[in-house]
């Protein structure tokens, strides 16, 4: 099979073709490292593909705006079944179109513009979306953040209560998008239940472990939890929300029509697709290799003089504090691409550089477990990062690993391209 798949584009569109191709050399060739990035398999990019994307479908399954629903209603009902089953959720709507928007989704289900959110600040691990000023969440709601404590780098649960305590904040978030560890979601519900606020997880990073059963599901505690489908979870780029049956009319409004358009159907196929997949044996040895993989990683960093936030590891991901060794995570980041290891910089707690420089680099393992690396690899990929963090500078070293790392990239293919 062309794996690329990109036959008549090469005829229409040449251009675009060999944009396609080239990334695809990209992502054959280098070592990615983006935590929040995977390879989607062959069924999910095919669905995604499929010509579901033709059809248009407002309304759910049974309940359109349109004719011709039929067999769009039965990949969306077979998504909804699938992710109530997967997280043991009462409701779920599979239509937004991202992590992002099912956040704006479920904050519009329960709070009215302006009124108090509480959430986790974005220098701290937040995410953009959990208010921070620059997005819709800080412009349209009075967003409070709460941050990790400085000893430990874990999360201040007496900030939250001491800020919910004192705001009585409407909606309660938790989630994380650069946060090493688990969340324990059954203080959180005790701190929303004391003031009276809405609890809502946006688990778009440990969706994945939580589906394979190695980490905590926010569910049974949540009254709302917001994921995307393309981290862990190895999905399609998109998102979706489950909730509680009592808010299933307003989180379903809040989609559509208050927010979307027509449902990207063919994209809602492959995330059926996908959580077919999650439940089957071979994700849950997939998830549990990621993890190993994360802390095997780390281990050997920190063995070689690098420092970790919160001194290691529960997830997919580590964030590493570059300070030991003093360079920036813009330096690291630009270093590490030309030696063919795709990561981001990231800012560390109590940073005291600015965003687009940073003091730390995040490292995720969800790809590379994908391509079949384990720890022998995990621990080869360290000392490559830690020779050119050694030799920023120096092009001899950057070159030498470049050209490893194509050869270990040869042994685990990521597709085959006929
Ligand atoms: N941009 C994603 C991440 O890298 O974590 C979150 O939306």
């Amino acid at each position: 099979m062309d794996f690329l798949r990109i036959e008549h584009i090469r005829q229409a569109d040449p251009d675009v073709a060999r944009a396609i191709e080239a990334e695809y050399d990209r992502q054959m060739n280098t070592l990615e490292m983006i935590a929040s990035e995977n390879f989607a398999s062959e069924a999910v990019l095919e669905a995604q593909g499929c010509l579901m994307t033709n059809k248009y479908a407002e309304g759910l399954p049974g309940k359109r705006y349109y004719g011709g629903c039929t067999n769009v209603d039965v990949v969306e009902q077979l998504a909804i079944d699938r992710a109530k089953k997967l997280f043991g959720a009462e409701a779920a709507n599979v239509q937004p179109h991202s992590g992002a928007t099912a956040n704006f989704c479920a904050y519009v289900a329960m709070a009215e513009f302006g009124e108090t959110l509480l959430g986790m600040a974005l220098p701290h691990g937040g995410h953009l979306t959990h208010g921070s000023p620059v997005n819709f969440s800080g412009k349209f709601y009075k967003f409070l953040s709460y941050g990790v404590r400085r000893d430990t780098e874990t999360v201040d649960y007496d900030e939250v209560a001491r800020l919910a305590r004192e705001n009585k904040p409407r909606i309660i978030v938790a989630g994380w998008s650069a946060y090493p560890r688990i969340l324990d979601f059954g203080k959180f519900r005790e701190i929303a239940d004391e003031v009276g606020a809405r609890f809502m997880v946006d688990m778009a990073h440990f969706s994945g472990l939580v589906a394979a059963g190695l980490h905590p599901n926010p569910v049974p505690f949540s009254d709302v939890v917001t994921s995307t489908t393309h981290k862990t979870l190895r999905g399609p780029r998109s998102g979706f929300i489950l909730c509680k049956q009592e808010l299933e009319a307003a989180i379903n409004k809040s989609v559509f029509p208050h927010t979307q358009g027509g449902p990207l159907m063919h994209v809602i196929a492959a995330k059926a697709v996908a959580f077919h997949l999650a439940m089957q044996p071979e994700f849950r040895a997939y998830m549990q290799q990621v993890v190993t993989n994360a802390k095997v990683l780390g281990e050997e960093l920190v063995r070689q003089g690098l420092r970790l936030v919160s001194g290691g590891t529960d997830t997919h991901l580590i964030l590493v504090d570059l300070t030991p060794f003093n360079v920036s995570g813009r330096q690291a980041q630009t270093a590490l691409e030309e030696a063919a290891i795709t990561v981001n910089k990231n800012m560390i707690p109590f940073d005291s550089r600015k965003p687009m420089e940073t003091s730390g680099i995040r490292i995720g393992t969800p790809a590379l477990t994908t391509r079949g690396m384990k720890e022998a690899e995990m621990k080869q990929i360290a000392a490559w990062i830690v020779a050119v963090l050694k030799a920023i500078d120096d092009p001899a070293v950057i070159g030498r690993v470049r050209g490893e790392v194509k050869e270990l990239c040869k042994q685990f293919p990521l597709f085959k391209k006929d």
